[in-house]
């Protein structure tokens, strides 16, 4: 019942250029790993066996920082391959009309978006969530955390995520943040995301 590192759903250079192979090689095999056997550690050592992940997080408040930061990461990095892709493209559709009603704009948002990442100091993510109102939000979250957890302060359903540790873009952009996430538009799987706004607006 121990929590397993998920496959790439691509080959490490299928992001290549806008994230090389050797940062999609460390960030999985190395960080991502790391992750999930501290996670399984923590788990046994604070009786945790038998929960899944969202449960955890849902109840992360009471649980060790070894926990939190090890659940958060194994969540994060899960969600956040799977958002990506060497398709491209942009949102369409609902979603499309959604970010439009929300942001005024897809460029909006993806300024928005791309100022809470650089906004955020250190290490953490940014999110586009469905809100506990049903409306579409820009969140920053510190380390690992994210907004499914019980004490973030703004909750809500990813259904959009990028990584602003210095590890997920160091070696291709340095200290250039706003570049990488710039750049990172055309690596999002759009798919994925419309599955997850359409799940989490029901
Ligand atoms: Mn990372």
């Amino acid at each position: 019942m121990a929590f397993t590192l998920p496959d790439l759903p691509y080959a490490f250079d299928a992001l290549e250029p806008v994230i090389d192979a050797q940062t999609m090689q460390l960030h999985h095999d190395k960080h991502h790993q790391a992750y999930v056997d501290k996670l399984n550690e923590g788990v046994t050592e604070e009786g945790l066996e038998g929960k899944s992940l969202e449960e955890i997080l849902a109840g992360i408040s009471s649980a060790s920082k070894k926990v939190r930061n090890n659940g958060g990461g194994h969540w994060n990095h899960s969600f956040f391959w799977e958002i990506m892709g060497p398709s491209g493209g942009g949102p369409s559709g609902r979603l499309a009309e959604t970010i439009d009603q929300a942001f005024g704009s897809f460029d909006a948002l993806k300024t928005k978006f791309n100022e809470a990442g650089v906004g955020q100091f250190g290490s953490g993510w940014v999110w586009l969530i469905v809100n506990p109102s049903g409306e579409l939000q820009v969140t920053a979250t510190p380390n690992q955390d994210n907004p499914l957890m019980d004490d973030a302060p703004v909750k809500g359903v990813p259904i959009l995520g990028n990584d602003v540790w210095e590890h997920a873009y160091y070696l291709k952009y340095n200290n250039r943040r706003a570049d990488y996430l710039k750049a990172w538009w055309d690596v999002v799987n759009w798919e994925k995301v419309a599955g997850h706004f359409a799940k989490a607006v029901g």
